[in-house]
């Protein structure tokens, strides 16, 4: 998977130091590791991949999760002109939803060429911008898509300008189908969200813009919705229409489609290298990311369980196992190395003044782990990851169900000697 390798090579590079200073500490059996065998040539070894160091991934490297026929983005240029896929000609309708009784004093429409246009889009953009720093997950999916930083517009900034004064309970919208109804992929918000914050969150916008370059084609762009709090489908692509709407339910996409679509992101550990094998006396260098969801995150863990043995019985999620702290790798501010920018912009809640996060992890953004096991006998074993939320709950809890995102433990295999 693209995004994984993009996330190893950032990743060797955070948690080189990390091996080394283990070497450093003089851990008894390090030596007989080729890789870590000294600390010059583990430095060595990641050199390579210090070159590739980016906290955040490449907008081509992201996993995409897509379907429409053809491809909103393999349009030919001529045709992506006429549909409004490019900026020069993109519109974005804010309007009442027919079937209900909104109303909105001034609809944005394209037949009375009210709609918002790009460089509309952008004369907000001067006056207030937001952008931060999120990782986009599907529900579906057990890892994440990639890491971005994503710069927009509040929506509730254009909503506004629709003036919009009663029976307005919720926001539907949807991006460009080929015209065919059997293509419309969309979601909704309640209003409440679109026009106000939670404490310490990022607001929902009009995204332009992705790791300081244009939004592209495959990434939504011109112009998609990103919800920072929510799992990937919230976040509709090539967007066109905006509805306000004084219904009370969902229509998203996804809820037809059995997902629990009030699911906040959720907090969980994944593997990103694993030996398979290892010689009988050797420690186990493991690595890997993390997400931190609604819950933030305190700890991972990981869990060396000899496959001989049986597994705890009556406990599913392997909580009375021993399981032993990881570490957490704060990225400083190397987080910004790669944008095309400099100096890396402050953020509320997230990048304070100096470039450095405010608190790590951040929410709603991945963080990357590492944990050298001390050696064990010859045999088979199951090594498992897991994480602690900042309430002191073990995945998968407190939301174990695969519809609301896909957060098992994962279990890697791992042959000694
Ligand atoms: N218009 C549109 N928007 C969409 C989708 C889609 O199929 N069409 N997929 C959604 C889903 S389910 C996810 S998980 C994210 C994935 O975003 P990405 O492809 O940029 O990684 O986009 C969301 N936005
Ligand atoms: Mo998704």
């Amino acid at each position: 998977m693209q995004a994984s390798e993009h996330h190893a090579a950032l990743h060797a590079a955070v948690t080189r130091r990390f091996f080394i200073r283990q070497a450093g500490a003089g851990m008894a059996t390090i030596g007989s590791l080729k890789l870590f065998a000294d600390p010059t040539a583990a430095a060595d070894t990641f050199s390579k991949h210090l070159a590739a160091l980016q906290y955040l991934t490449p907008s081509e490297e992201f996993r995409n999760v897509e379907r429409h026929k053809p491809l909103p983005y393999k349009l030919p240029l001529e045709k992506r002109r006429e549909v409004g896929l490019e900026r020069e000609t993109w519109k974005l309708e804010v309007i009442a939803d027919p079937d209900s009784n909104s109303r909105l004093r001034k609809p944005l429409t394209k037949k009375k060429g009210t709609a918002l246009d790009f460089p509309g889009l952008m004369a907000l953009a001067e006056k207030n911008k937001a952008r931060f720093l999120k990782v986009m997950t599907c529900n579906n999916i057990g890892n994440p898509l990639g890491m971005g930083l994503w710069e927009g517009v509040p929506l509730r900034d254009v909503i506004w300008l629709a003036q919009p004064d009663r029976n307005v309970r919720r926001v539907f919208y949807r991006g460009y189908h080929n015209n065919k109804p059997n293509q419309i992929f969309q979601s909704s918000l309640p209003i409440g969200r679109v026009l106000e914050d939670p404490p310490g969150e990022q607001p929902v916008i009009l995204c332009y813009q992705l790791n300081g370059k244009p939004l592209t084609g495959q990434r939504g762009g011109p112009v998609r919705i990103i919800v920072p709090d929510a799992y990937g489908f919230k976040s509709i692509k090539w967007i066109q229409q905006i509805f306000l709407t004084n219904h009370y339910q969902a229509n998203d996409t996804y809820a037809e489609q059995n997902n629990d679509i009030d699911s906040k992101m959720k907090t969980y550990a994944r593997f990103l290298h694993c030996p398979k094998k290892v010689e009988a006396g050797e420690p186990i260098p493991v690595t890997g990311v993390a997400q931190a969801g609604q819950s933030g995150l305190t700890k991972v863990q990981v869990w060396l369980h000899d496959a001989k043995q049986s597994l705890p019985r009556g406990d599913r999620y392997y909580t009375t196992a021993d399981w032993k702290d990881a570490e957490v790798l704060n990225p400083g501010p190397a987080w910004a190395d790669h944008l095309p920018t400099k100096p890396a912009p402050a953020i509320p809640h997230q990048i304070d003044a100096n470039g450095n996060p405010v608190s790590w992890p951040l929410r709603n953004t991945l963080t990357h782990w590492a944990a050298l096991i001390p050696s064990v006998p010859k045999g088979k074993y199951e090594l498992r990851c897991r994480t602690i939320d900042q309430n002191g709950v073990a995945q998968p809890m407190p939301r174990p169900f695969q519809k609301s995102g896909g957060n098992a433990i994962q279990m890697e295999a791992v042959r000694v000697g």
